[in-house]
Parts: C-alpha cells; structure tokens; sequence
C-alpha cells in the first residue's frame, strides 16, 4: 500500500476531512468563478449554506456544456501565473475541454497515481512501460508523473509504434505496463503473432484504462500479455487518470475512489435524484482539494454503482466497472444497448475473441444492430452452430435480436495505441 495511512482511514475521519474540505472549496469557487457565483447567485444559495456533505445535493451540477460555454480558461479559479500545466480532453464534437492544474495540483495528481500504481502491482524499484499517450491527454504524463512519486523508472514510450513497443517490452524488461485495454489487446496479439512466449518477458502487472473494458478483455489480456490486469479510471475534469483504481489482489470487485480528493456520487440519470449504493447511475464528482479546476458535482455521464467492500483492504468507496457513457448508448427498437453487454455475452464461448464491433443501420423505420466478432485461432469463421448460438444468448441476455458475422482472427480494426471505438454508427448515412 502506497498510503496506508489515508488509504485505511476510518469512515468517520474520512468524513471530517471530505466536510472540512468541500465547505472551503464552496467558498474558493465562489470567489473565484463567475460561472460558480452566478450559479449560486440565481438559486439564492450562499456558500455558508453548504456544511456538509450532506448539504451537497444543494449544489447545482456542473456538465460538460458549461465547460464549453466556458472555454478555454473561463472555469480556471487561479490566475494563469498560478498554472503549471494544462491539459485538454477532444470531445466527439466542438471545442476540447480545457483544464488547468497548478503546483499543488500535480502533487495531487502524482499522489493519486503513485496509489493507483501500488494499488495495481507496482513497486519502487520497477520499471513502467507506458504506453499512454503523452501530449494534451492526461494520460502519458498523469501516468509518468505518479510512477516518479512512487519511485519507478518510467519508459515514456506513449501510444502507438507497436514494433517498438514489442521491442521495449523484451529489451527494458519493464515489470509494469499501462495502456488503454484495446491497446493491450493489440500488444497481445502482435506478441502472438511473433511467437514471443510471455514467460521470455518480465512484464507482470498491467494497469489499463481510459475505456470501458470487461472480463472478457481481461481473460484475454492476461494470457497474452502475461499479467495481473487491473483498471485505472479517470477523466481529465477531475484530474485524470487515478481517480480510481482497481486492487490487483481484489479483481471484480470495483475499484477504489480517492475519495479524499474526490468525493462521488451516483444518481438518477433522469430526474439527478442520488441513488442508494449498489444502484446503477450516473456517476458524478465534487473534486475536494484541486485549486485551479475545481469541479462542484461534475456529471460525468459514465454509468456505474458505487458502494463500500466490508472485506477491501481499503477503507475508500468502490465503484463498479464503467458500463459505458450514457451519451454512448445505443437505443434500439425502445432497448437501451451499451457495446459492454455484448462484450460480456461474448466471453461465454471459449471459440470467440473479445475483438468485436457494432455496427448499427436503419433498416426501414428500425435500428438494426449487427455484431461482428471474431474467432480465437484454429476455429473456422463459417461455423454456424457457433454463430447460432451466439445470435440466441445475445437475444437472451440483452434482449435484443442481432445480426451475427464471425469473423477470422485479425479482421476487425484494432488500437493503434490510443481510445478504440467499438461501435460504428452508419445511420446518419443511411437515412
Ligand atoms: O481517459 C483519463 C485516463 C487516462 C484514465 C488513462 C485512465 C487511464 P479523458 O480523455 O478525459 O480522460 O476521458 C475520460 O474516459 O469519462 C470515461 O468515459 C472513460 N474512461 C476513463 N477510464 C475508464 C475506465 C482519461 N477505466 C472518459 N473504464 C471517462 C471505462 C473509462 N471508461
């Protein structure tokens, strides 16, 4: 454990930390902010009003939209000679989203990735591949900044290159590795393809995120890598990667939120009302200490549950994996769809891979969906037993009736180092 001592506090006085922390916050932003003191202002709330986080649901949230009526440095509550480094997100559509970290910032950031790391597997002493892309990403340089803190030797490969990847990987001897999961995917299989045998490697933790990814991928993951696969979740409004992470020794069961520095809440998608832990929402953020881009209950728009694990070696909150962004979901025929279902009901047969897409068409007046995925080595694609039954537990457990293609090993696009998109919307075109 990196911080035993903040990483076991006991409830109570992680409770009167996160109180004290979020009524100075209130106040900063308000001060601060334009944006957070018009807010304030039109619902008639002062920042006295917020005591505890029990006052939290008092607060307005904050969405991406305001971030982006905002840009670039509108929600900055420090001046620009107070900022170290900034870092911006591409969103699908429109301007980045913009953020800012000042120095006492980016010690929050390496702390909460040097735990992250120790969390995953990592020890001073090891050396991390990481293969995280490094530029306006938090990824690459979030990553480098919490392994130097921990006191690892870090191989700043970033994304993509996967031949020198490989060769990294044999000849540095890295014990550790990060990258998005689809990327490791593709590690995987390029070792494979080259008859690397895993055990010639010294790689033995990987930590992977960035992306929705399930079981599925992790089976895959580590067998072909030859590693303890763990996630790391994050977003660059709250500080980016290491606002999660998931125990290496705890798998499957959530992934611990320094709720110190950032304090979650998850809550009805519709009507914003917070959830009971153990129900599925939308996840949203309150960031407790950040200075120069604090975020007061940042809707993330990712879905998941959060509670607490009696047998964690942790005192903090778990939250489950993300089932996929609520701006992510497909639709069809009135079935709401996540690519991770599918995903889930692929790891059921031994003869499928994890390397799948969706494609989704308008046929007529409906939405069709068609699953490509592809075999595991030595198993034919034309196998229609295989993709029978396939075609009926997907109709089973989702509910929804899909267009089956297997498809031979290789075939479907693959990472080439960063985010991958698994769902291939032609509708817009078709219509
Ligand atoms: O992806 C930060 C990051 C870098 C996290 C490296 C982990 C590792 P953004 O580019 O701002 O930041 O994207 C944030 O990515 O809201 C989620 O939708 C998704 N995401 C991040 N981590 C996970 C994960 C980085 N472990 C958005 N599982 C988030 C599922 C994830 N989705």
């Amino acid at each position: 454990m990196y911080n035993s001592r903040l990483e076991t506090m006991p409830l109570e006085e992680l409770r009167a930390l996160q109180n004290a922390r979020l009524s100075s916050l209130v106040k900063r932003v308000y001060e601060n902010v334009p944006f957070y003191k018009q807010q304030f202002d039109v619902i008639g709330l002062h920042p006295e009003d917020i005591k505890t986080l029990e006052d939290i649901h008092k607060l307005p949230f904050t969405k991406k939209t305001d971030l982006r009526d905002n840009y670039p440095f509108g929600m900055f509550a420090k001046p620009m000679d107070e900022i170290r480094r900034i870092h911006a997100s591409s969103g699908t559509t429109g301007k980045p989203t913009v953020v800012g970290y000042t120095e006492a910032d980016l010690g929050v950031f390496d702390e909460v990735v040097a735990r992250s790391l120790a969390c995953a597997g990592a020890r001073p002493g090891m050396k991390l591949h990481n293969a995280y892309g490094y530029g306006l990403f938090t990824g690459g340089l979030g990553m480098h900044g919490g392994a130097t803190k921990l006191g690892m030797a870090v191989i700043p490969v970033s994304g993509g290159m996967t031949e020198r990847q490989l060769t990294i990987l044999q000849d540095f001897e890295p014990e550790v590795i990060c990258c998005t999961p689809s990327y490791a995917q593709t590690l995987a299989d390029e070792l494979e393809k080259r008859g690397i045998d895993t055990d010639s490697l010294a790689v033995k933790y990987a930590v992977l995120g960035a992306e929705p990814w399930t079981e599925a991928i992790r089976s895959q993951v580590e067998r072909g890598l030859g590693v303890r696969a763990s996630n790391i979740y994050g977003l660059s409004e709250v500080i980016g990667p290491g606002v999660s992470q998931e125990d290496f020794e705890e798998q499957g069961s959530g992934s611990y939120i320094w709720e110190d520095h950032f304090f979650p809440e998850v809550v009805d998608r519709d009507s914003g009302e917070p959830l009971p832990y153990g129900e599925e929402g939308v996840l949203v953020f309150t960031t407790l200490t950040k200075e120069a881009f604090p975020v007061l209950r940042y809707w993330t728009n990712d879905i998941c549950s959060i509670n607490y694990d009696p047998n964690g070696k942790r005192t903090h909150i778990k939250m489950s994996t993300i089932k996929g962004r609520a701006d992510d979901m497909l639709i069809i025929r009135g079935v709401n769809l996540f690519h991770t279902q599918v995903e889930e009901v692929i790891h059921m047969f031994d003869y499928l891979s994890p390397n799948y897409r969706l494609l989704v068409d308008k046929k007529g007046a409906m939405d069709k969906v068609t699953v490509e995925v592809e075999t595991v080595a030595n198993v034919e694609p034309e196998n229609e037993d295989l993709r029978g039954r396939l075609k009926k537990k997907v109709k089973d457990f989702i509910g929804l009736s899909m267009e089956i293609v297997l498809k031979s090993p290789g075939s479907i696009p693959r990472s080439q180092g960063g985010k991958l998109s698994r769902i291939v919307d032609r509708r817009v075109k078709s219509v």
